[in-house]
C-alpha cells in the first residue's frame, strides 16, 4: 500500500515547477504516515513514520546564508523564542535527550520593519528530514505561518522525548483575510486579555484583529483630539479605557505575530456614548414639538458632525497603521430622526421626501469622502450596500446578518456589482447552544453562490464575531477556542481535504488540548481527556 497522503489544489496550479518538486519529494516519502495533527491542516502535507529525537539544548533556529532576511529582523528573532517556548514546554535548561536539529529559515524578500498589510504573502514550504527542517517563504509573515506549522508538529514520545517525524509541506491560506473581531464596548477588554487572544490567533492562523472598539454603551478609546469622549463615555475614565501606549501595545503585538488591527468606529447608529463627551453630536429626539431628553444616531444635519469626524478619523488613521478601516454603518433606527423637526425640513431641503435612507445614504457618503481621502480603503457592514446605490467601488462589504440562503443571495449580488465581500454572518461564536457547535462554523460554505469565477475572488474571506453583550474576561478564551479554531480552517485550508467533521474532530481535539497546554483556556468539544490534565 503506497501510504501517501497527497492533496493537490486548485490553488496550486498557478505554479507548476512548484508543483512537479513537490510530488517529486512525495514519491521519495513512500511510508507510513502518521497523523500528526497541524491546524489549520496544511494545503499539502505528507508525513513519514520515520523519526527524530530532539535535544532543546541543542536546537536552533538559523538563517540560510542566501536568506534576504538575516539576523536583526525583529518579528522573526523574537518568533525563535516564542517558538522555542511553545515547542520545548517543559525544558527548563539543562540536560535533555535527543539529537541536535536546526531549523533554517530562508525568506525571500526584506521587510520585517513594516506591517502586515491585505497584500502580504503568507505562503510557505517546509522540509523536515534528519538533523533539520528547511523553512522557506516569501515574506517574514509566511515564515511566521511556517514556524507555527512546525511547532505544531514536534510532540513527546512515550518517553517524553520530544520528536519530529519527516515531513514535507507546501502551504498558502485560501482567503488573503481571516479575522476576529472583539467587542470592547459592551464590556471592557484588557490589554491583558486581548493580547491572549491575538496568541491564540495565531496558534490558528489568524491574520485580522477587528476591533469594534466602541459602541452605545461605552467608549473606552482614549482619543487625544476629544479626550472628554471617553472621560465621559467610558465605563469608567481611568481603568477602562485604551491610552495611546495600550494601543501602541496592542498593534505591536499583533504585528509580530503577522496579524493586521483593523478598528471599527461605527456611526451614525451604535453611537449614544459618543454623545456623552461630544454634545451636539446626536440628533435630539422629540416627543411631539418638545425635546425628549434622548438622543438618536449622530446628527446628519449640520456640517459639525462631519467636522468632529473628519477630526476623529484623521486621529484614527494616524493611530492605525493598517490601510484598511471599519467605519460600520449598521441598524441605524430612523425613529428618533423621523421625531427632530429640524431633521424633518432637512430632508424637505434635500429633496429627500420621506425617505430616510437617503439621509443615511447622505450621511454614509460624507464619511466615506473623508475615509477616500485619508487614503484608506472602507469596510462597511452589508446595510450601507442594502440601501445604498453609490458606494466607492475600493470599499469591502461585511456580511453580518441572514440565514445561509439570505447571505449567500447577497453575496451574489455585491459580487455582481463588482464590491469585495467579507462573510461573517455564519460565525457569530458568541451564540452558544449545546453540543458540538463547531461543526456549523466548520461546515460552511463560503464560495457556494451563484455567480462567475470573478465574482467569487472577490470574495477576501471572512471573520467570527465575538459580540460582547455576555462576554468578558472570564469567559472570552473558552467561548472563541476551539470553536473559532474551526472557522480558522475553512478560510485557510482547501475545502474539499478538510470538510468531513467525523475526520477533522480527532485533529480538532488534539489542537484544543495543545491550546490549554499553551495556556489557552479552550473548552472541551466532547467527552474525553488530553493527557495534561488542565491547570
Ligand atoms: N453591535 C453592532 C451589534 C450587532 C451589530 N452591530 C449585532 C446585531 C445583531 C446580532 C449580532 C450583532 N451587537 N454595532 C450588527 C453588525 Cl444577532
Amino acid at each position: 500500500m503506497p501510504a501517501i497522503i497527497q492533496y493537490t489544489t486548485r490553488g496550486l496550479e498557478f505554479n507548476t515547477g512548484k508543483l512537479a518538486w513537490f510530488s517529486v519529494v512525495l514519491m521519495i516519502l513512500r511510508e507510513m504516515p502518521v497523523a500528526q495533527g497541524v491546524w489549520p491542516m496544511p494545503q499539502m502535507m505528507t508525513q513519514s513514520s520515520e523519526a527524530y529525537l530532539l535535544n532543546p539544548q541543542e536546537f536552533t533556529f538559523q538563517y540560510a546564508k542566501d536568506s534576504v532576511v538575516q539576523p536583526g529582523c525583529s518579528v522573526l528573532d523574537i518568533a525563535f523564542k516564542r517558538y522555542f517556548t511553545l515547542i520545548f514546554p517543559a525544558y527548563s535548561g539543562g540536560n535533555a535527550k535527543g539529537d541536535p536539529f536546526t531549523v533554517v529559515l530562508n525568506v525571500g524578500s526584506g521587510g520585517c520593519d513594516g506591517y502586515p498589510d491585505e497584500d502580504s504573502k503568507e505562503n510557505y514550504s517546509l522540509l523536515v528530514s534528519a538533523g533539520n527542517g528547511v523553512l522557506t517563504a516569501d515574506t517574514v509573515w509566511g515564515a511566521l505561518r511556517g514556524l507555527e506549522t512546525f511547532s505544531q508538529l514536534v510532540y513527546q514520545d512515550d518517553y517524553d522525548v520530544y520528536c519530529v517525524n519527516k515531513t514535507v509541506i507546501l502551504d498558502f491560506p485560501r482567503f488573503p483575510f481571516r479575522g476576529i473581531l472583539l467587542d470592547t464596548s459592551r464590556h471592557f477588554l484588557s490589554v491583558h486579555a486581548i493580547m491572549k487572544t491575538l496568541d491564540a490567533m495565531a496558534y490558528s492562523k489568524f491574520n485580522v484583529f477587528h476591533w469594534h472598539i466602541v459602541d452605545d454603551p461605552s467608549f473606552p478609546y482614549q482619543s487625544y483630539s476629544f479626550p472628554d469622549l471617553s472621560d465621559k463615555g467610558a465605563f469608567h475614565r481611568f481603568t477602562h479605557v485604551y491610552t495611546q501606549t495600550d494601543i501602541r501595545r496592542v498593534i505591536s503585538h499583533a504585528r509580530l505575530r503577522g496579524i493586521r488591527v483593523l478598528p471599527e468606529f461605527d456611526s451614525p447608529g451604535h453611537t449614544q456614548s459618543w454623545g456623552k463627551g461630544q454634545p451636539g453630536l446626536l440628533t435630539p429626539c422629540y416627543r411631539g414639538t418638545v425635546p425628549s431628553g434622548t438622543f438618536g444616531p449622530v446628527n446628519p444635519t449640520v456640517s459639525a458632525s462631519y467636522q468632529f469626524m473628519a477630526r476623529l478619523l484623521e486621529e484614527i488613521s494616524a493611530v492605525f497603521p493598517d490601510s484598511y478601516v471599519h467605519l460600520g454603518g449598521d441598524e441605524v433606527d430612523f425613529s428618533c430622526w423621523k421625531s427632530n423637526p429640524d431633521v424633518r425640513d432637512f430632508m424637505e431641503k434635500m429633496g429627500f421626501g420621506a425617505d430616510f435612507t437617503k439621509l443615511e445614504a447622505f450621511y454614509m457618503e460624507n464619511i466615506l469622502k473623508i475615509a477616500v481621502a485619508l487614503n484608506k480603503t472602507t469596510v462597511l457592514w452589508q446595510d450601507v450596500f442594502d440601501y445604498h446605490e453609490n458606494i466607492p467601488m475600493e470599499t469591502v462589504l461585511h456580511i453580518w446578518k441572514g440565514t445561509p440562503a439570505q447571505y449567500r443571495d447577497e453575496m451574489s449580488r455585491m459580487t455582481e456589482a463588482g464590491y469585495r465581500v467579507l462573510l461573517a454572518a455564519p460565525w457569530y461564536i458568541n451564540h452558544i447552544s449545546y453540543g458540538q457547535d463547531w461543526r456549523n462554523a466548520y461546515t460552511v460554505q463560503p464560495l457556494n453562490f451563484t455567480g462567475t469565477e470573478e465574482q467569487k475572488k472577490l470574495v477576501i474571506g471572512g471573520e467570527v464575531c465575538m459580540w460582547g453583550e455576555y462576554v468578558d474576561a472570564t469567559n472570552l478564551m473558552p467561548r472563541l477556542w476551539p470553536r473559532a479554531s474551526a472557522a480558522a480552517e475553512r478560510l485557510w485550508s482547501n475545502e474539499e481535504q478538510t470538510f468531513n467533521v467525523t475526520e477533522a474532530y480527532p485533529r480538532l481535539a488534539e489542537f484544543r488540548c495543545r491550546l490549554v497546554r499553551r495556556g489557552i483556556r479552550a473548552e472541551p468539544l466532547f467527552v474525553g481527556h488530553c493527557d495534561e490534565v488542565p491547570p
